[in-house]
């Protein structure tokens, strides 16, 4: 059977890197077999399309040349890590995946929505991530914490005007979309927050695992 495909979304500093820790361990304790990833990145190309696009640089990045580097870096990683490890029946747990897009590139830099749209149809057409846990809080709070944790990448100087489109467009895919995407109040204690993770991909699991199979 296909694997599953997780993915973690929300600003910086929410706590997706911290709460992939409760996902794998969640997985582990089901029994699931699994590949942990991050977007953009994931493979060795990726990760070097990942560093050009995250350097901070004078010359000025147009959102639309964000946008080919992302499903560059994309269209590597679904082809050589995602599709094989789902085809050979192991879940896959992503830091960001295609949301990211609609949210940065789309909701703070302004490309527009049917650009994402054609790049994401030519990257990963019919392929979509089965469960999408959103970890949502104000970007005050996120960014206060991301500067903790290190220096600023080219994203992390942006305004916070910036992050409020980005979580803007975030929370208006998960409206949109109610069935694949679980919002979690990352604003609340770690306990709480990683509480609420394992609850969703318990349940997630438990629901996959109940289909009948087609
Ligand atoms: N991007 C990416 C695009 O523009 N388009 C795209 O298509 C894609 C895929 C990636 C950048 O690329 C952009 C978006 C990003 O700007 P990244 O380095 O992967 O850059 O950055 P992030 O994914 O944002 O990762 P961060 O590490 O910055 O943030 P996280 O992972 O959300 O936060 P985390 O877990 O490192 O936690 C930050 C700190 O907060 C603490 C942690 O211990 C840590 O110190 N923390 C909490 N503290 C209190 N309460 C809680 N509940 C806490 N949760 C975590």
């Amino acid at each position: 059977m296909r694997g599953r495909f997780i993915t973690l979304e929300g600003i910086e500093g929410v706590g997706k890197t911290t709460q992939v820790a409760t996902v794998r361990a969640t997985l582990e304790a089901l029994g699931r077999r699994f590949q942990v990833t991050r977007e953009p990145g994931g493979t060795p190309l990726a990760e070097d399309i990942r560093a050009l696009v995250l350097a901070p640089r004078a010359e000025a990045v147009p959102g639309s040349a964000e946008l080919l580097l992302m499903f560059a870096a994309r269209a590597v990683h679904v082809a050589n890590l995602i599709e094989p490890t789902l085809t050979a029946g192991q879940d896959v747990v992503c830091d960001r995946f295609t949301d990211a897009t609609y949210a940065y590139q789309g909701g703070g830099r302004g490309v527009p929505v049917s650009d994402v749209a054609a790049l994401e149809a030519i990257t990963h057409g019919g392929l979509q991530p089965d469960l999408t846990l959103l970890l949502d809080a104000p970007p005050a709070l996120a960014l206060q914490r991301a500067k903790r944790r290190s220096a600023a990448d080219r994203f992390e100087a942006e305004t916070l005007a910036f992050f409020e489109r980005v979580r803007a467009a975030y929370l208006a895919r998960a409206n949109a979309e109610p069935h694949r995407f679980v919002v979690i109040d990352a604003a609340q204690p770690l306990a709480i927050v990683s509480a609420a993770v394992a609850s969703a991909v318990q349940a997630s699991v438990n629901a996959w695992t109940t289909e009948t199979p087609s």
